[in-house]
Order: structure tokens, then sequence, then C-alpha cells
């Protein structure tokens, strides 16, 4: 019976929530407590769309489509790459009250903007400005249709208020957060004094079991019985919701779904080229408002905020007195706003699992208030990911950084362990497939929000009397507990045999399938490890940031006046050049490398089919790729020559007097191993794996493609090393500069060119490619502009 009830309370461990106090207080969030943050672009995943930072919020969003383009309808919503819009992003966004968003749709752009006014008790109004334009190339104006939409999530009701000869004029609602509120659609023009424009109107009032089935709702709705019929110009059929359709006769909605249905409601607007239309939200509590925020008074407060902006982001980042030329700050504006911009607030349930659970579990039920590194194909948080992100949002703003480390920690169990990739509520669940979605707590990934925190701690420290020092001290008082436990879950669970050696967990376990198994919780999915995984296994790149934890645990620990001296140790002990080369330095590769149960001799091929005589061979399966080993694995270094290998300098762990740093450096510059004219290259071009396939079916990802998160890490690192004094000073100033050149001009130009800034670049040509638009990491060329580290 012991043993039986051992194990259930072991299996309830890893969905146990860690039983300090929260970081954030429970309605830290919310419209009376941070009311000039509850409103926000806080849905990533969609075009345009708007929600609260609540658990169960209102949502309002747009789609769109254009008409009589083809036969097939182009409706948007999600941001997806199939979609092949030229572009799309914010290009300006402040985090907080206002932003500017371009989506160049085929042969039009809209311009999507909002802007939020404080008053009342429920985080106040915003209104929204679309404008369209078509492009020059275009021979005829493209007729577009608007969809706007609020939809309720199990909480609060929307009411349509339809109206002769408009649609719907505007929706009301209620929910216990917001009060009482209306959102008012104005009729489109050409200008904001211009007059109103024909325009046919529709609209669709439903209800849905979820918010990830609005837009199969919408195109199950569409009909083509209405006729649009401007005054000057042929009457033609159009495409638009179908208002007089029942609800709850839509054949894709499932009956049986137990899920509560919530209101939706959704409006559109029919209507050539160019045009503008507002739509306004605004809260019944704020009584004093002195006008409302449309026509006039918008472009005032629009142009006031973005003057506002530049100055702060040239007050910040300092481009134009560096001398970049208006299209280069117009760029690093983008990126930034984007990363702001996509800022998502995601409420659910992780799906995880440990030794002990036969079944995945639920976790329980949590916030997320995280950057996201792609909009279109990965609009969730990534907890690696995330520590790369704030280092380029703590210089814009602290308190993000502040509340969206609060956030992640708030998720740690009662272990010390964070879901790597946080997966939360329907809408995100559902861009998922299934195998990717259970998360397993011996998965480490690396602990990068520690960047963040050095971040604070040094803005704390420089300017102990900033406004912002005392909230940082606060936050840090209250995250420490976490921490602690944090820390201590990757020191007791992903450490090796040998003393102050660590092992990531989690490698790839069929190892006959894949060239070389993959590592996906060091970030560095594909990158070469020892082929054989094993317990013996020693990982460089771990070690090297544990090195880092465990030294801004240190500074931490001492500005609180918590006991740290452990803490220093440790970063002694970790930080010790000499330990260091006797766990990783190999002579052989002369370079610092993992070590582990290894042979270079495998190969993937062709799987033997047994072809009985005289049968045709393609009546068997065809042969899938294998692994081949042809000389067995012993335990010795791995020797790939890439992003691992450069990890202690990386993390500024190798002393500046070493001549092993001499040797990164050769290696480094060399354009037959890491050098390009775009950037580092993840592996050295002389590895065997360099661009090696995985499997028949995986593309190499981080064998030779160019990642800026890593690039911005070797910027900084040699920033680090030509300020301080050294034999290699000089040659670090002169990598420093043409490294810098070389990563900021390519991912500028691609940008311009390709209307994206991408996840990776390709070291041959320098394009990017991969998911895009990518303003996670590849964002943080802004500080390498800035010269900000
Ligand atoms: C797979 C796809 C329709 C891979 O940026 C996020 C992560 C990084 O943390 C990691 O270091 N990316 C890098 O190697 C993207 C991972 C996406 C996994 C999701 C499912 C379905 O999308």
């Amino acid at each position: 019976f012991y043993a039986l009830y051992m194990r259930s309370s072991l299996a309830k461990r890893v969905a146990t929530l860690h039983p300090s106090p929260r970081v954030l207080d429970d309605n830290s969030t919310s419209a009376e407590v941070s009311p000039e943050r509850f409103w926000g672009s806080y849905r990533p995943q969609v075009y345009f769309g708007m929600k609260t930072r609540s658990p169960k919020s209102i949502v309002t969003g747009l789609m769109w489509m254009r008409q009589f383009s083809s036969m097939d309808v182009n409706l948007r919503h999600t941001c997806e790459q199939g979609d092949g819009l030229q572009g799309y992003g914010w290009l300006m966004h402040d985090g907080l009250s206002f932003g500017v968003q371009e989506v160049r749709d085929k042969d039009f752009t809209l311009t999507t903007e909002f802007v939020k006014r404080r008053g009342g008790d429920h985080g106040g109004d915003w209104t929204w400005r679309i404008t369209a334009k078509q492009h020059s190339s275009s021979r005829q104006a493209p007729v577009i249709s608007l969809m706007f939409y609020a939809a309720a999530d199990t909480q609060g009701s929307l009411e349509a208020h339809v109206e002769e000869k408009k649609g719907l004029g505007s929706i009301t609602g209620f929910s216990e957060e917001l009060g009482h509120f209306k959102i008012t659609f104005r009729k489109p023009v050409t200008g904001e004094l211009s007059n109103v424009k024909y325009a046919c109107y529709n609209n669709l009032q439903t209800v849905t079991p979820g918010l990830e089935r609005l837009t199969d709702i919408v195109k199950n709705s569409l009909s083509r019985r209405f006729v649009y019929s401007p005054p000057s110009g042929e009457k033609r059929h159009y495409i638009a919701v179908d208002g007089y359709k029942p609800p709850h006769q839509q054949h894709q909605q499932n009956p049986d779904d137990p899920r509560k249905k919530s209101d939706f409601l959704v409006h559109q607007v029919t209507v050539e080229t160019p045009f503008q239309i507002e739509v306004l939200f605004e809260s019944a509590s704020f009584h004093s408002r002195p006008n409302q925020l449309v026509g006039v008074t918008m472009t005032e407060e629009l142009e006031r905020r973005k003057a506002e902006f530049d100055a702060r982001f040239e007050r910040t980042f300092g481009l134009e007195r560096k001398g970049f030329s208006q299209a280069q700050v117009r760029f690093s504006k983008a990126a930034l706003s984007n990363m702001l911009g996509g800022m998502g607030y995601f409420y659910g349930q992780s799906v995880v699992q440990s030794a002990y659970n036969e079944y995945p579990l639920l976790y329980p039920e949590g916030a997320l208030f995280t950057a996201v590194p792609s909009r279109s194909f990965f609009p969730r948080g990534f907890l690696w990911d995330e520590g790369f992100h704030q280092l380029l949002l703590s210089k814009w703003d602290p308190q993000v950084t502040r509340e969206a480390t609060a956030h992640w920690l708030d998720l740690i169990n009662v272990e010390g362990w964070i879901p790597r990739e946080q997966i939360l509520g329907d809408e995100a669940r559902s861009k998922v497939p299934g195998e990717f979605v259970v998360q397993r707590n011996e998965n480490a990934n690396p602990p990068t929000l520690f960047l963040a925190l050095q971040e604070l701690i040094e803005q704390h420290s420089s300017d102990p009397d900033a406004p912002t020092s005392l909230p940082t001290l606060a936050f840090l008082r209250r995250l420490f507990p976490r921490l602690k436990t944090w820390f201590e879950w990757y020191n007791t669970t992903q450490t090796g045999p040998v003393p102050n050696s660590y092992r990531w967990r989690g490698r790839d376990k069929d190892t006959n399938l894949f060239l070389n198994p993959k590592t996906l919780t060091s970030g560095l999915d594909d990158y070469p490890r020892a082929s054989h995984p094993s317990r013996e296994e020693r990982h460089v790149d771990l070690h090297c940031w544990m090195a880092l934890a465990s030294g801004i645990m240190a500074s931490i620990a001492r500005l609180l006046g918590e006991p740290h001296v452990d803490y220093e140790q440790t970063h002694q002990v970790l930080s010790d050049n000499d330990l260091l080369s006797e766990l990783h330095w190999s002579d052989q590769l002369g370079a610092f490398s993992d070590y582990g149960n290894h042979t270079q001799a495998v190969s993937l091929q062709q799987e033997k089919v047994y072809v009985p005589p005289g049968q045709p061979r393609h009546h068997y399966a065809a042969a899938r790729l294998v692994r081949s080993v042809r000389r067995a694995p012993k335990l010795q270094h791995v020797n790939a020559l890439g992003y691992v290998s450069l990890f202690p300098f990386l993390l500024h762990i190798l002393h500046a007097d070493s001549p092993k740093l001499e040797h990164i450096l050769r290696d480094m510059r060399d354009p037959d191993k890491l050098w390009t004219p775009y950037g580092l290259r993840s592996l050295s071009r002389t590895d065997p794996m360099y661009m090696k396939r995985n499997t028949e079916h995986d593309a190499p990802y981080w064998r030779g493609p160019i990642w800026i998160n890593i690039n911005y890490l070797a910027v900084r690192a040699l920033n680090h090393y030509s300020s301080v004094e050294g034999p290699y000073q000089e040659k670090a100033e002169a990598l420093y500069n043409e490294l810098r050149t070389n990563i900021v001009n390519n991912v500028y130009r691609q940008y311009v060119e390709t209307g994206y800034i991408w996840e990776q670049y390709n070291d041959n040509t320098g394009r990017g490619q991969g998911s895009h638009p990518f303003t996670g990491w590849s964002a943080l060329t802004v500080l390498m502009m800035a010269e900000q580290y």
C-alpha cells in the first residue's frame, strides 16, 4: 500500500505548483491594479485583434477578404505563412498605449492602428483605425470586405444592434471585468474629413464553442447571394457572412461539444479602396470623456504618440546619433515594435508527464504574459527564447521584463521545473500537432531568463535611485524563493556522473532512426552531440549556462542580503578555466567540446527491404532511411566545431588571457569553419554533419544556418573581450566590428528585400529562411545596432 501511495503522490508532483507565494498577486493584471495594460494586442496569433489580460477575456479582432479576385475565398485571420502576404508587422508599438501595423496583401495594404485612452474603472477606451490603399501596380481598385468581430470566451455577453442601411451599427456588452461597454462601427470614408463611401453591410450573430473555431464559423457562414451595386458600376455578386443563418445549424459545429457556447458577432463592411474605417470601444464607467476618440481627434492622438515613440526610441537606442539611415531606423523600430506588439496573454493548462505517470496529466491553470518567437508559426511562449526577448524589452520597459519573468516563474512546479513550451488554451493547442504537446519534467531548456535578470540588476546598480530600482528590488525579493528552486532543479536533475559536469536530459531515444539523436532541450535541436546518448555524456553549453546562472544567483542573493556564499563558490568552480578544460577541451579539435559515447562513422542509408525473387519491387513498402554505424562508439570528445564549442567564450567564462581564446577567435574568423559574410554559421563547414539531414523528413536546422540569438551573444562577447585587458583585445575588437556589421547589414537587407525578419539565415547566401515573421530573438539586431549589451 505504501509503495502505491508513494507512487501516486510522486505522480502528482509534476503537476503540483511551487508552494512559495506567487510573484504576482492574483489580480495583478486586472483593470483595477494595472488599468494601463489591461487592453492590448495580446493576441499575437491573429493579424489584428485585442483582448484584456484576463483568463477569459472578451476578444475583438479583424478578418478580411478580397472580393471578385478568384473563385476561392481568401479569408485572412490568424497569421499564416500560407497566406503569402508580402509583409506584415507592427511598425510602431509602445507596448502600452498605441500601435501602428502595416499588412501588405497581394494588391492592397491595410494599415491597422489602435490608440488607447485611460478613464473609468475597467481599462478605458480604445479606437481602431483601418486604412486601405491599393498598390500602385494594381490596375483596378480592389473591393475588400473587412469583418470586425467580438467574441466572448465563456464569460460575459454581447448584443448586436442592427441599424437600417448600416448593418451592425454597434455592439453592447457586459462582463464582470469590463462592466458595460459599447463597440461602435463607423462608416467608411476616404479620409477623416471626407464623405461616407458606398459600402455593403452584412452581419453574423451566432455563438461559438471556443475561440479556435472563429475562422471556421465565418467560413461556413459565407454565401454568394449578396449583390454589390455601386452607384457608378456594374452589379456583382459578392461573398459575405450570412446573417440570416440560424446559429445552431452550422454543419461543422460538433453538437456534442460540451463547452459552454459564447456570443460571437461579426460586422462585415464591403467597400472599394481607398478607404478608412474606425471602430470605437467605450467603457460605460468612463464618464468624463472629453470627446470621442475618432476622426481628427484620433489623428491628433496618433500623431502625438508617434512623435513620443520616435523620441523615446532615439533616447533609448540612439540609432540616429550613430548615423544609421532613416530606413535602417524604421527597420529597427519595426523589429522592436513587432516583439512588443507580439506579446501575448495566454491562459490555460499545459499537458505534462513524468516517469511516474502512465498518461499525461493536466497542469494547473495558469496565465502567461510573454513575448513569442513568431506570430505565424510559434505564437506561444518558449522558455529559452524568452530570456533573449527580455534582453531587448528590458531596455525599452523594464516593467514588461519584470512582469513576463514573474509570469514564467509563477508557472514553476514544486520540483523546480518549468515546462519549456507553453501551449495554453484551446487557441494555442489548435496550432500544435499532438506529438509536440506533452511536456516532460525531465526536460530542461537553457535558463536564459538569468540573462534578463542580469540586465535588470545592472540597471539597478548603475542607478540605484532610478524610478525602476525599487520595483526591481521588490520583484527580486518575491522571485527569489522560486529562483532558488529553479537553480537547484538544474543542479540536481541535469548533472553528470563526473563532479561539476552537466548533461541535457531528454535526447531522442530511437538512435537508429536519426543520423544524430536530437537534443531539443538544449534549444539547439539537431546540433550534433554524442552519437549514442548515455549517462556518461557531458555538455559544455549547459556547463556554461550553469556558470552564468550561479553567478547571477550570487549577485541577487547579495543584493537581497540573502546567503550567497554557496552560489559564489559554485560560480567559481564552474568558471574555473582549468576544470572547464579538463572536462571539455579537446586537443584533437583544438576547441571546447561535448564528451560522450560517440563515433563519427555514422550515415543514413536505405533500409534493406527483402523483395522475394521475381516480385516487382514497388509492391513492397518504400525503404526508409536508417542509421548505419560503421565503427562502434566509445567514450571520447564529440569534436563538432560550432556554436556549442563557443560557449565558454559566449558567456564570458574564458579568461581574457587564455590562449584558448586565440583558437576560438581564429575558428570564428575562418570562412571554412564558422565565418560567413552574414554572421557565424552554427556548425563548421568542415564538420561531417554540416548541412546533413537528420532523417529523410528532417532538414538541417542547427547544422549550418545562421541564428541571431547566438550571434548576438558572440557580438556581445567580442565587445566584452575587446574591453578587458588581454593579449587578444585588439583581435576581438576587429572581429567585433566586422561581425556586428555583417549581421546588421544582412538582417536589414533581407527585411528590405523580403518584407520580413526571419528565424535563421542561409550561411551561403544570407537569405532569410524558416519561420517568418520571426521577431523573437532575431530582433536582437536592434541591440547590436545600438551597441547595448
Ligand atoms: C513544432 C510546429 C505549425 C526551434 O523558437 C522556438 C523554438 C526554439 O526554442 C528552438 O531553439 N524553435 C528552435 O530550435 C521553434 C520550435 C517549434 C516547435 C513546434 C510544432 C507546428 O507549427
